[in-house]
């Protein structure tokens, strides 16, 4: 049976010319900055984020510890939202590795922080306070529906920030989702961070790396931090290769993800049963949640795998659906068809 794999865009593999041009790479040893590959990479990406340099690094997490450490020395305070990736997600590895506090202001649903809830947190100057050096964002918001931040919102976070002398870091897992939801182009969306990260092993389906943007001092810096959490990749050519196809070819298809995140989301909210907020789905991410009491999600979850379709748990009466270039319409069809069937005997 076809499994339709709903769990993550992390689940990806490869395409057929990724893996030619894995196969096919040039490469050298880029902790000297010799392979041909990662230094075409790692160009590519800074263009199309309209940044000055990018690097490439193993994970999204890694992508935001170094950039945090770089923003930030020890004892230094960051404001980022409660639900937040790099806040829930990462193993606090900016306070464990790099000594930064971090200050949590709430998430509102579209994923944004209310400017006065950020103006409140920054810290003045004062010999008990930490000192505020970056306000991390996120976009698209993962916990938040998938929801992308506007250009409005990113420009008067940015502008905040510069008032304050601080730093803007954006964790950009999935920037490119954004700009294809608002039809503006990553490089607009990124425009005012001084830092910018995205994933190439999410939805545009390379099987490893991210990259961190931004000035060359800043990608300077956050090479040499890099290096020290052991990320320095020598012939890592083969890893960009891939990521330069997925730039180049899997963008302007994210489109269809989020067609088909749609379809699954007004699909689903006509079942009874399930609650999903279909106004909320613009991007490739589908929250719903399960509203029978005696259907925990577990044996959702186990009945929809008996039909060959994956979802992720991600709260007590929560699932996550994710689409990528692996789901077709008529995989949506499929699913919803499991659904029908596993919550019709109920
Ligand atoms: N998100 C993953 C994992 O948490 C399971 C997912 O399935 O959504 N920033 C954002 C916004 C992310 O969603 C993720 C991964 C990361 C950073 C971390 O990326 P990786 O997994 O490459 O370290």
């Amino acid at each position: 049976m076809a499994i339709v794999d709903l769990r993550s865009d992390t689940i990806t593999r490869p395409t057929p010319a990724m893996r030619r041009a894995m196969a096919e790479a040039e490469v050298g040893d880029d902790v000297f900055g010799e392979d041909p590959t990662v230094n075409r990479l790692e160009a590519l990406a800074a263009e199309r984020l309209g940044k000055a340099a990018a690097l490439l690094v193993a994970s999204g997490t890694m992508a935001n510890l170094v950039s945090l450490m770089v923003h930030c020395g020890r004892g230094d305070e960051v404001i980022l939202g409660d639900q937040a990736h790099s806040f829930l997600y990462e193993q606090g590895g900016s306070a464990a590795l790099g000594g930064i506090h971090p200050r949590t202001v709430a998430n509102q649903s579209d994923g944004t922080l209310r400017l006065e809830d950020i103006e409140f947190a920054v810290r003045p100057d004062n010999v008990h306070f930490p000192r505020t050096r970056l306000i991390a964002l996120e976009n698209t918001h993962n916990r938040c529906y998938g929801a992308p931040l506007s250009l409005t919102y990113m420009e008067a976070v940015a502008a905040l920030a510069r008032r304050h002398g601080i730093a803007l870091h954006v964790d950009g897992a999935r920037i490119f989702n954004a700009a294809a939801a608002l039809g503006v182009p990553a490089a607009r969306l990124a425009k005012d961070a001084d830092s910018v990260s995205f994933c190439l092993s999410k939805g545009l389906g390379a099987p490893v790396g991210s990259m961190v943007c931004g000035s060359r001092e800043f990608v300077a810096e956050a090479r040499r931090v890099r290096k020290v959490l052991g990320g320095g990749m020598r012939q890592a050519g083969v890893i960009a290769a891939a990521g330069i196809v997925a730039l180049n070819e899997m963008v302007d298809r994210l489109v269809e993800d989020h067609a088909n995140a749609r379809r699954l989301a007004e699909g689903l909210a006509a079942v009874d049963g399930l609650t999903v907020d279909c106004r909320r789905v613009v991007t490739n991410i589908v929250y719903l949640d399960i509203n029978r009491d005696r259907l925990p999600p577990a044996e959702l979850l186990e009945r929809l795998q008996a039909e060959g379709i994956l979802l992720l748990a991600v709260g007590p009466k929560r699932l996550r659906a994710v689409t990528t270039h692996h789901v077709s319409a008529a995989d949506i069809d499929r699913a919803l068809e499991a659904f029908r069937k596993a919550l019709a005997t109920i």
